[in-house]
């Protein structure tokens, strides 16, 4: 079901909760959406499957702060400090041209902020730290296309993003990407530094943060999630994945054992893309375009991982499969 078709039911009140209104019928340009009522599915795993952006242009984002039980890894507990309880926060999709109102609501105990990577705004008026209790709302115009990490910056911020404050905001070009693509994902990495349980939850380890040693590395806050539960792709599938590696303090280096990058583009920049490339090093607070083909008859049928090349990190958590379509079990690899 496409957006557009929520929108339409969601005013008709016949699929409450996603998609709070259109405003009119006579402005179906405008998406108001509240992620409160409307949050990630996180079982099996974290649904790093995006959709396209509405055909709206102005865009209100409403995104509730709160501290929420996660889960970091199998059965490993943790206190995350969210933006719409999950980690990652919700993935925001907008196009080049936009306009863009977020509406911030502070619902957790303590001071926290948003910073929009992908805003070109005085931070010190739209980043500021807003009390329990307190809302902000800010404005912009989303300039530059590509993929943008946003967190909370309030200090001190290598603990606001290593408590799991960061989500994804993608924005698409004006006249949309270049090349056709069947599948789209997001995939968030980010560190956990996790210390010695204390009832059933990991405590937080900021020593261990403070020498970037990290327990987890992970892909969309959970380590190994997608090894059990792969991206599902078809044969012949031509595949783009949005990256975005959080942080707080390590790097990237994307890479997909068994397939080249037809394109990468670098934080977005459509005039310079990468070509026919095996790995990119994406920077803690960056992001970039990946895209590549899984073609019949070259690249088919099987299975592929998605890791980062710094091998320290992947053994850490941050691998994950993707399935292209439905290659015999034994032909699996062993965990
Ligand atoms: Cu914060």
């Amino acid at each position: 079901m496409s957006r557009t078709t929520l929108l339409v039911l969601a005013v008709a009140g016949v699929a409450g909760g996603a998609v709070l209104a259109t405003v009119t019928t006579r402005t179906p340009r405008t998406e108001v959406v509240d992620f409160g009522a409307r949050r990630t599915a996180t079982t099996p795993a974290f649904d790093a499957r995006v959709q396209p952006a509405s055909a709206a242009n102005e865009r209100t984002f409403r995104i509730p702060i709160t501290h929420d039980t996660i889960e970091i890894a199998d059965g490993t507990k943790y206190e995350g400090w969210t933006f719409g309880g999950t980690v990652p926060g919700p993935v925001i999709r907008v196009r080049q041209g936009d306009h863009v109102k977020v509406v911030l609501v502070n619902q957790s105990p303590m001071g926290h902020s948003i910073d929009f990577h992908a805003a070109r705004i005085p931070m010190n008026q739209a980043f500021r730290t807003i009390n329990p209790g307190d809302s902000i709302m800010f404005e912009f115009e989303p300039r530059d296309p590509g993929v943008y990490m946003v967190h909370c910056g309030t200090p001190p911020v290598l603990m606001h993003i290593m408590q799991g404050m960061y989500l994804p905001i993608i924005v698409d070009p004006r006249d949309g990407w270049p090349g056709h693509a069947d599948k789209e994902f997001v995939v968030v990495q980010s560190e956990f530094y996790a210390g010695e349980a204390q009832h059933g939850m990991a405590a937080m380890d900021f020593d261990a943060a403070m020498h970037a040693n990290a327990s987890y590395v992970v892909f969309n806050g959970r380590a190994n999630q997608y090894k059990e539960n792969p991206l599902q792709v078809d044969e012949g599938d031509r595949v783009r994945i949005f990256v975005v590696n959080a942080g707080p303090s390590l790097r990237s280096d994307f890479h997909v054992v068994g397939a080249i990058f037809d394109r990468v583009y670098v934080d977005g920049n459509l005039d310079r893309p990468l070509q026919g490339v095996q790995t990119v090093t994406v920077p803690a607070g960056g992001g970039a375009v990946f895209e590549t083909s899984f073609e019949r008859g070259l690249s088919g049928t099987g299975v592929y991982a998605f890791v980062t090349h710094s091998f320290a990190d992947a053994s850490k958590g941050a691998v994950g499969l993707i399935q292209v379509g439905h290659p015999q079990l034994a032909s699996m690899p062993s965990h």
